[in-house]
Parts: C-alpha cells; structure tokens; sequence
C-alpha cells in the first residue's frame, strides 16, 4: 500500500474512534500520524519500515508504526477491520451531511438514537434536533436541506451524461465576451466513468456578466452558492454545476487543482515541496517566507509563469500528463522518466466488433448499421447478435444465424458501402461454461464473442470456472463485458477477474472493454497491468442502435485510463490487420 492509501486510513480510524467517543488524544494520534506519513518519501517509508526505524519519525509512536507497517506490507489492517464492524453503517453515512462532523454524529446517536439518515430524519421531523444542546433550530433545517438534496444531489452520473450537460454549458461560457479561457475541470476532465459533479474554469477580470450568465443559463434549477467569483447550481437532470472564475495568469494553475484527482494532487504538491516549492490552485512560488501561498502567488516575482499545463508540469521536472492519467497510479514517476505511454486516441479506432441489429434485440437494421459505421468513416463493422438462448433479447436460431451469416457476405459483395462488415455472434456461455451452438455453426463465423447473461448469482469459484472453460473453447476469440456490470444500477456478478485474464492471455482470447457508457467493462483499473502481461484488448460498444457506434468514445476514455496504447487495442489496426489477426487465431 502506498503511504497515501495509508495516510487515508489513519485520517479514517481517526473518524471512527471519534465516532465512538474515544479520547481525543488517541484520535489526534492518528491525525497527526496521517500527516507525518504525507510528508516523508514513499522510498523513506519503505526504507524505514525495512529497518524497523519507524517510530523515530516525529509524529509516529510505537503502536502506530506497527499499523503502518502492517499496512504497508499486507495491505490490510485488523484493527481497522474491526472498528469499522463495530460501528453502524448508518452512521458513517450520516457524516455525508453537509455541516455533520463525528462529534455531531455521536451526540445525534447518544441523545436521540438516531442510527441512520431514516432516523435523523425522524428527530428532525419531530424537531428534537432543534432543541438539542449544540444544534438549534437552524442547524436542524440546514440537516433537512441535507437530507432533501442527498437524493438529488448524492447521486453520481454517468460520463456520458453528464458530458453531453457539461459541453453546451462550457460552449455558452466560451462564446461570453468577458471569458478569456474556459474549460470543464473535475473528472469529467480526467474520463471518469462517473461524475459527482461538474467543474468550470474559467479565465477573466470582467467577473459579474459571467456568473450572471451561469446562474440564469437553461436548466438551472437551483443556485445553491453564489459569490462574486464563483457559484454553484442544481441542474434538471440533478447535477450539480461548479464555476470558479481566476486571473488569466492563474488559470493553469487553477485548471490543474480542479482537474484532480484529489491523489494525483497531493502526489504533485509533495514534488514541489521536495523542490522548495508550493503547488496550489493559486500558483508555483517559493514554499519558504512571509505569506501564505495565494498572497505569494499574486506576487508577479515570486509566480513560476506557466501559459499551459505542460509549462507546469516541466517546472518540476515533468513531462505533461495527460488528464485521464492524473490518478496518483504512478504517472508522476513515469512522467519524470520519460516512460508514458502514448495513449490510444478515438481517431485510432478503425471500427468495432460487438453490435446489434434487428435481428436480435438492437433497433436498427444491418444495412443502418453499416451506413452509420460508414458515416463514421469505420473500416470494418462487426456484427454480433445473441444467441438461441437468449430469448428475452430474442437470440438468433441456428437458422437464423445462417442467413445473417448470408446476408453479411452478399452485402459485403455489393460493394454498396465502404465498410466491411465481419459475421460474429454475442455467443451465450451457458451456466457450466459450455457455450450456446456447436463447433460446426461457430467455425463458419468470422469470429466469436462470449458473454454471460444469465445466472450471475453464481458463487464466484463457479462463475469464474464457468467463465475459463468459455475462453478455453478455441472458437472463443473475445470475452463480453467481463463483469455484467452496469454502473450505478446494477453490481458485478462475482468472478476472479486475476484468473480469467490469465486464462484469456494463455488462449489467446481478447476480453474487451465494453464501451457502452452504462458498463465500460473490464474497468479501466485492471488494464495497465493486463495489457502489460499481454492480454490483447478491443474497444466495443455494443450498439444496439446506429447512434450507439458512438459510444467508443466513452470505452477511449476507460482504456486512456488504462494506461492502453494502440499497439494493444485491435481495432486500430486496417481491415488487412484484422484479417490476418483472425486468420491466426484460427
Ligand atoms: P467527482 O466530482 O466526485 O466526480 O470528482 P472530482 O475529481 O471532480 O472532485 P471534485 O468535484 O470534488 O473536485 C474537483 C477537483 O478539485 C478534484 O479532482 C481535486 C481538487 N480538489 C477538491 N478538493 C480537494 C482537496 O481537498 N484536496 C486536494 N488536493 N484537491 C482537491
Ligand atoms: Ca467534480
Ligand atoms: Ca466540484
Ligand atoms: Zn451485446
């Protein structure tokens, strides 16, 4: 674990034991812990911890340098495992509050009984809040405003969807006279799969107009701060909208900070610190002398100039990182050693394999998905409808699958579009990991793509052996969405994520990262290390509709994310590359 992580789960322990009414002192312990940890090097902790010198470093007693170091070597922590079941889950929640810290929690808790939101809610409503001893009628509505907004606010939204909101707001800001720079910040910037909310940077002196602007723009439905430099809205959809307004020269700076993440940011402000420096929103200046860092910062002398962030990232030593990288997942390393990678681009994509039409559940014919595939200038389009035992999503018979496989190749013979279209199959695997047709059937395809879609309540050694035995098939070329996930409405199935991309790397079978904005499947977390081990990958949007072709852009964010160049992406190579990649695999 890295001394971040770590430091994240003493500042953790120190909210729990809180929670729990423990001495203050124990609880300042962690605290203090947590900060001394952020300060020193992640080769010093491991040097320290090596040589069992831990405890020497001020901050660190004797007790704490044991926890560190079992989280530093196994990655877990007992102790913290424990805690964490000795206090109700609804309690913790409640800390998600705006204004709720965990000395409020637990007096909530001891006084009143209140256990979870439902509760508070309860106590609110029979204004017993109000009448405690530290809260008041006042802090009790701003709690009922908490909880109100939760529902609405507390939700997290799709990239996909909150980009589509975000673009005509970041246009609208741009196209104001006052606005010098504008852009979208936050992680929506860096391609999150999932936005809490939306980030807005913008460059300029003339401030007013602009707020103005954002704070009576279509689709507000509530401006829930509202300063001279900043605001904050509610949209229709639910998303919240931030806009921080800076001086030209601050803009990359500011830009930076807001783009995150969080991890990446300290990993950065602690690089600068090693170089005598300070790294905030405000700007680079010296971290020695009188002043605090913004007041530094307007000092013109003292400001390290930057006009793009590839200017501030060169200012300590560093090639530009890309957004999508700025995880604190070692891109600060590998930007100071030249060693990033040159990320795949959507403009790579030659085409895509997983799609739908009407012949299954998709809702646009063969000869629409191919005319749209055309129109976005693909080289080749793969077509890959259900299979017979997928009957809810109406899956092709032997039959049926027979006469696509015609139809295919008498289009592909008319000549009628520029795009080749390639026959596969969205093969079920079946519950033992048999898959849904005979060999004789799959071998006439161009090639296969394996999917579980039905029992996921499997125990994960079954679904994972299950899922193996599917990759094992040799006519198996792809593995479907790895997980059957769909973001914020539906949990993974489980499976040994580990094992199946070592089996896939052994067979020679792709496993692709769905594309559609509902699942980017395999996650983006496990691809650097996959890819490096030599598992091949495809970008698949599994359209069900010719609009739906676009959602590789989202599967581009996840595998930028990943860390993924084009060289492990097989649908950047030419339709030439394809072939011949099938063709050896047969
Ligand atoms: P989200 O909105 O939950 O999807 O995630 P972000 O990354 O957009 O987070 P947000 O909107 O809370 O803040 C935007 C960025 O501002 C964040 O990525 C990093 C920076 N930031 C915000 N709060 C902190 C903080 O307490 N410490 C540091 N170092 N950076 C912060
Ligand atoms: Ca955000
Ligand atoms: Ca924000
Ligand atoms: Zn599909």
């Amino acid at each position: 674990m890295t001394k971040n992580e770590i430091a994240e789960l003493l500042n953790e322990i120190g909210v729990l034991l809180e929670l729990k009414g423990e001495n203050p002192f124990k609880i300042r312990a962690y605290q203090s812990g947590a900060r001394a940890l952020e300060a020193i090097e992640e080769s010093e902790l491991a040097r320290l911890i090596a040589a069992e010198e831990l405890d020497s470093v001020k901050g660190i007693g004797d007790a704490l340098a044991q926890k560190i170091t079992e989280l530093h070597t196994t990655g877990k922590l007992q102790f913290l495992e424990k805690l964490r079941a000795s206090i109700e889950p609804g309690l913790v929640e409640l800390l998600d509050i705006p204004g709720m810290g965990p000395k409020k929690v637990r007096a909530l808790h001891d006084k009143l009984g209140v256990t979870d939101i439902a509760s508070l809610s309860k106590a609110c409503a029979e204004n017993k809040v109000a009448e405690l001893d530290g809260f008041g009628a006042k802090s009790q509505e701003k709690i009922m405003t908490g909880i109100a907004h939760r529902e609405a606010y507390g939700k997290r939204h799709l990239w996909w969807e909150a980009n589509e909101v975000a673009q005509p707001i970041l246009e609208g800001l741009k196209a104001l006279p006052q606005v010098e720079r504008a852009e979208a910040a936050g992680s929506l910037r860096r391609g999150m799969e999932t936005i809490g909310d939306l980030d807005f940077l913008v460059a300029a002196s003339d401030v007013g107009p602009i707020v103005d602007w954002f704070v009576q723009q279509d689709g507000v439905q509530e401006v829930t701060a509202r300063g001279e430099t900043k605001a904050s809205v509610r949209l229709a959809s639910g998303l919240q909208a931030d806009l921080r307004i800076v001086p030209a020269d601050q803009f990359v700076f500011a830009l930076h900070h807001f783009t995150g993440s969080k991890d990446h940011n300290v990993a950065m402000r602690q690089r600068a610190l090693a170089r005598g420096l300070s790294l905030s929103e405000w700007g680079l200046v010296p971290a020695e002398g009188e002043g605090t860092a913004k007041e530094k910062a307007e000092n013109k002398a003292l400001r390290t100039p930057a006009d793009t962030e590839a200017d501030l990232f060169k200012a300590l030593g560093l090639h530009f990182i890309p957004p999508a990288l700025r995880e604190g997942l070692g891109e600060i390393e590998a930007a100071e050693k030249n060693e990033l990678p040159a990320l795949v681009e959507l403009s790579d994509l030659r085409g895509a394999f997983h799609n739908h039409t009407t012949e299954s559940d998709g809702r646009n014919t063969l000869a629409e998905m191919t005319a749209a595939a055309a129109d976005l200038g693909w080289d080749y389009l793969g077509i890959a409808d259900h299979s017979k035992s997928s009957f809810q999503a109406n899956g092709l018979s032997e039959e049926r699958l027979l006469k696509q496989i015609d139809a295919i190749h008498a289009l592909n013979q008319e000549n009628k579009f520029k795009t080749h279209v390639f026959t596969g199959v969205e093969c079920d695997i079946l519950t033992d990991g048999r898959l849904d047709y005979d060999d004789a059937l799959l071998a006439k395809l161009d090639y296969v793509v394996v999917s579980v879609h039905n029992a996921m309540t499997q125990e994960e050694a079954v679904m994972t052996k299950r899922i193996i035995r599917a990759i094992e098939n040799p006519h198996t070329m792809m593995l479907g969405h790895l997980t059957g996930r769909l973001l914020l409405r539906r949990e993974s199935y489980k499976v040994d994520a580990g094992k199946v991309i070592d089996a896939a790397i052994a067979n020679k079978v792709i496993i692709e990262l769905n594309a559609s904005p509902w699942r980017l499947d395999m996650d983006w977390r496990l691809w650097a290390k996959a890819a490096d081990k030599g598992l091949m990958c495809a970008i698949n949007p599994d359209a069900h509709e010719t609009e739906g072709l676009r959602h590789v852009a989202a599967g581009i964010n996840s595998a930028r994310k990943g860390w993924l160049t084009k060289e492990s992406i097989l649908n950047t190579r030419n339709l030439a590359g394809v072939k011949r990649w099938f063709a050896e695999r047969k």
